[in-house]
């Protein structure tokens, strides 16, 4: 079972004894997970044209190929070595970097590894209905995709904790299958992994924005100073890029087909009447994931961010764009509310590189957003998306337990409580959306009556191309 033909890798697998034992343990049990909480329905009688990826130079990503989804090769890959790589920054900046991991820092590392991996089998599950409801068979091959790729993710994971953290790695690996997103004993690790997606709007505005978390997070576990970790994660970067297509242009095929009924129809809540999804919902849902997924990058003030990043073992995203990468004396000015008014004050750096990566990830955010208004534009609409302010519904930091409209006005409890369904999706949003996506789409080159077609299919095919195809 365990093959370097059957797992592809550059890890040197057929030759690592040590790895192969563990892995024989833990990859039943991944199948046995896959089977009964992936995909619900297309595990064993589809054949699914997915990417495999089979080496990490660009042709190891061009291998296309038809198959059923247990049986698809996850691999382990990283990056290629970089030469006399050195720590980038913290208290251990120029020293050489680390290949194995050192005791004082074995808990973080493993707490962090932990968590990046806790959240990729979760969102496995929260899509495992999604293929029910698929909008077409393009969208469906598109949500496999993603979806072996997070099981890939995982397996980068599992790798780490199985090579480096002995008997407590492996015991984590098995955890990482135990634990269920939604499951009230067991739940994930962060919250916005267990929250349900029970509708394609909420997938790809999840695939938009809490994969781009993905990015960000592992933006910033690519500059570790643990090299297997830095060049794994930097390897899970490529694969993030297309989670993050499939969001946004599902979610701009979306508007597309808005604008061309708001077109006929006249107003935006009359797209309904023709089965479309009105621009109100579509900015509800994009509130919900956008302040989830702020909710990802931890507190404000963090001394768990700052021992992370004195020990260099997560850093800034880019971090060789910045001058300075010891940030000791730094100072970060940032917004408090307190007594009901905002005050700024000065944190250290160090605390405050949450809110650092934050900022980035909201840029990365904002300017998706300026290509989504761009089709309302192009249309002549007047209507226009945009992100919440980030004190908006947040349930991690300093602004949980406090209450903001989405320009960042604060409101009371009983104001919140009577007017949050403005602004979030609501249950009549979720029964609506379920009514129009009541049946799966299956027919090639048909698409369900709320998404435009792509511009191009898949691997330069065509839009018509039969991506899944149900076995005789
Ligand atoms: N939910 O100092 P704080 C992806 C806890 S997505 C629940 O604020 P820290 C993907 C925290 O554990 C990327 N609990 O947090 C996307 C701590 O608990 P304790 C995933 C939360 O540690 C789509 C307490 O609150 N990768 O790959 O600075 C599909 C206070 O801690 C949450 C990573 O996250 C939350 N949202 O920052 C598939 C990278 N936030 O100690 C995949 C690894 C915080 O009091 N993780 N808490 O029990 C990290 O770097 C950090 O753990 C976090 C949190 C940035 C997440
Ligand atoms: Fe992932
Ligand atoms: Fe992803």
């Amino acid at each position: 079972m365990i093959s370097a033909e059957r797992i592809p890798n550059n890890v040197n697998l057929s030759d690592n004894k040590r790895l192969q034992r563990a892995l024989e343990h833990w990859q039943p049990k991944y199948i046995q997970w896959w089977k009964d909480m992936g995909p619900q329905g297309f595990q064993d009688h589809h054949q699914v044209y997915v990417r495999t990826a089979t080496s990490v130079d660009p042709e190891g990503w061009a291998h296309f190929e038809y198959v059923t989804l247990p049986e698809y090769r996850w691999g382990i890959f990283l990056a290629e070595p970089e030469h006399d790589r050195r720590i980038g920054f913290g208290d251990f900046f120029g020293q050489p970097v680390w290949q194995e991991v050192p005791g004082e820092f074995r808990n973080q590392l493993r707490r962090l590894i932990v968590t990046q991996g806790d959240t990729e089998p979760a969102s496995v599950e929260q899509q495992r209905m999604l293929g029910q409801r698929c909008p077409s068979l393009y969208d469906l091959r598109n949500l496999f995709q993603v979806n072996v790729e997070e099981g890939r993710h995982l397996w980068a994971m599992v790798y780490l904790l199985h090579s480096y953290f002995g008997r407590d790695g492996r015991d984590e690996a098995e955890e990482l299958l135990e634990r269920q997103s939604g499951n009230r004993d067991k739940p994930r690790i962060l919250e916005a992994f267990n929250e349900p997606i029970d509708n394609w709007l909420d997938f790809f505005m999840f695939t938009m924005f809490t994969d781009r978390d993905g990015k960000s997070q592992l933006m910033s576990l690519s500059e570790s100073s643990l090299d297997p970790l830095a060049r794994t994660t930097k390897f899970m970067l490529t694969e993030e890029a297309h989670h993050m297509f499939v969001g946004e242009t599902g979610i701009a095929r979306i508007l597309e087909l808005t604008c061309q009924l708001m077109t006929q129809a006249g107003f935006s809540e009359d797209v309904r009447t023709v089965g479309g999804i009105d621009i109100p919902m579509i900015q509800r849902h994009l509130n919900q994931w956008f302040s989830l997924s702020l909710d990802l990058h931890g507190s404000e003030v963090s001394s768990n961010a700052a021992a992370y990043f004195a020990n260099g073992l997560k850093g800034r995203a880019k971090e060789d764009t910045y001058d300075e990468h010891i940030v000791k004396n730094a100072y970060y000015n940032m917004e408090f509310f307190e007594a009901g008014k905002a005050v700024t004050k000065e944190v250290l750096m160090r605390n405050a590189m949450n809110e650092v990566l934050r900022d980035w990830y909201v840029g990365d955010c904002a300017a998706g957003v300026v290509r989504w208004n761009r089709i309302l534009e192009q249309h002549g609409m007047s209507d226009r998306l945009r992100l919440p302010d980030r004190k908006f519904h947040r349930g991690i930091g300093m602004y949980s337990g406090l209450h903001f409209d989405p320009n960042g006005v604060p409101l009371s409890t009983e104001q919140w409580e009577r007017r949050k369904y403005e602004w979030l999706p609501s249950a009549s949003d979720t029964e609506y959306l379920l009514s129009i996506m009541d049946k799966p789409v299956f027919e090639p080159g048909k698409f369900a009556n709320y998404i435009a077609p792509p511009r191009r299919g898949i691997n330069q095919l065509p839009i018509d191309f039969e991506y899944v195809r149900t076995e005789a």
